[in-house]
C-alpha cells in the first residue's frame, strides 16, 4: 500500500509524475487555497501533508488533524507558517526545502535591488501608460548599485549568494548574523554583531533572516534611522520582518531612497499605501519561481517523505 499524501497546491508536472509513481495523492487541481478546516477535511485519509507556505497550520489546526497524518513535508525554505512546538508536541515530522531555492531567491534580490535603484517600476509604467514624452539628463534618474555597501541581515545560505552576486557589481560587503560565519563563507564580508552596529554600514540593506518572534518587526522607525540617508531596502525573506507604517514613513519622508519588497505581511492583502508610492518595486512573492527550482523544492520535499516512509530520518527534518 502507497502511503497517502494531501498535497495542498498545484505542484510542477514532473513532480506530480514521481508522487504518483511512489504515493497515493489527493491534489487539489484547481489549485484553491485551504483554510484550516478545509485542510482537515482533505486530510481525513491522509499519512503526510506536503504544503506551501500559503497553508497555515496553526497549533489549532495541528490539534485536529487526522491522527494518522504523521508527516508535514513542507514545498518551501521557510517554515514559519507552521507550529513548530505544536508539532513536536503532537510526534509531527515538519520538513522544509533549503539550498535547492537560494540562487532564485539571491537572484530575485538583485532584481529587486536593481528595480528600486533604477526606478523600474516607474518607468515600465510611465512607457506602458503612454506617459513618457520627452527625455532629459535630469530624466528618471537612480542610483547606481555598482561599488555601494550592501549589508544584509541573515547570512545564511540566500545571504551568502546574494554576496557573492553582488561581489560583481563591486559592492563592499556587511553582514549582520546570529553567529559569525567562517572566513571561507565570508569571502571577506564585514561581520557586525548587531543590526545597530550593521545599519550605518549599508547603502543597500538586503533581509534574509527567518521570520521568529525574534524577528518581528526587525526593521523597524529606530533601526531605519540608523541607515545612510537615501539609503535602499530589499526584502525577500518574510514580510514580518518589517515594520510596514515605519518603512512606509521613511519612503515618503525621502529618508529612504527607495524600497523592492518581494514579501509582505499579509500577502496577497499587503499595506495599500506600498501601491501609492513610486519609489517601490513590488513583486508578489516569486523568489523562487524558476521552473528550476520549483522542480527542484518538489523532489527536495519528495525526497524528505521517501526517507520518512523509508524508515530514515528525512535530510531536512525541522521537527
Ligand atoms: C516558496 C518561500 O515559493 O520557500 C519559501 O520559504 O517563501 C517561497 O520561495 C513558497 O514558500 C512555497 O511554499
Amino acid at each position: 500500500m502507497k502511503p497517502v499524501v494531501l498535497v495542498t497546491r498545484k505542484l510542477p508536472e514532473a513532480v506530480e509524475a514521481r508522487l504518483r509513481r511512489d504515493y497515493e495523492p489527493i491534489l487539489n487541481p484547481a489549485d484553491e487555497l485551504y483554510d484550516g478546516d478545509r485542510i482537515i477535511k482533505e486530510a481525513a485519509a491522509a499519512d503526510a501533508i506536503l504544503p506551501c507556505h500559503t497553508e497555515k497550520f496553526t497549533a489549532a489546526v495541528i490539534e485536529r488533524l487526522p491522527e494518522r497524518v504523521k508527516i508535514i513535508a513542507n514545498f518551501s525554505v521557510g517554515y514559519d507558517h507552521v507550529d513548530i512546538a505544536a508539532a513536536k508536541k503532537r510526534g509531527l515530522v515538519v520538513t522544509n526545502t533549503p539550498e535547492v531555492l537560494s540562487d532564485a531567491t539571491a537572484e530575485l534580490t538583485i532584481l529587486l535591488m536593481l528595480g528600486a535603484a533604477r526606478r523600474a517600476s516607474e518607468g515600465e509604467r510611465l512607457v506602458r501608460n503612454r506617459g513618457w514624452r520627452d527625455w532629459s539628463p535630469s530624466f528618471m534618474v537612480g542610483v547606481q548599485m555598482t561599488g555601494r555597501r550592501l549589508g544584509i541581515i541573515g547570512f545564511g545560505r540566500v545571504g551568502q549568494v546574494v554576496a557573492r552576486r553582488a561581489r560583481a557589481f563591486d559592492m563592499e560587503i556587511h553582514y549582520h548574523n546570529r553567529h559569525r560565519v567562517a572566513p571561507e563563507v565570508e569571502e571577506g564580508a564585514i561581520y557586525h554583531d548587531t543590526p545597530e552596529g550593521l545599519l550605518p554600514h549599508c547603502d543597500f540593506l538586503a533581509l534574509h533572516c527567518v521570520a521568529s518572534p525574534q524577528t518581528e518587526k526587525l526593521l523597524n522607525a529606530e533601526r531605519i534611522a540608523l541607515l545612510p540617508d537615501g539609503a535602499i531596502v530589499v526584502n525577500a525573506s518574510r514580510g514580518v520582518v518589517v515594520d510596514d507604517e515605519a518603512l512606509i514613513a521613511a519612503l515618503k519622508s525621502g529618508k529612504l531612497n527607495a524600497a523592492g519588497l518581494d514579501v509582505f505581511n499579509n500577502e496577497p492583502d499587503i499595506n495599500p499605501a506600498y501601491r501609492d508610492l513610486d519609489n517601490v518595486f513590488l513583486m508578489p512573492h516569486i523568489g523562487s519561481a524558476t521552473k528550476e527550482t520549483r522542480d527542484a523544492m518538489g523532489f527536495r520535499a519528495l525526497d524528505n517523505l521517501d526517507a520518512y516512509f523509508g524508515g530514515k530520518v528525512p535530510k531536512d527534518r525541522v521537527a
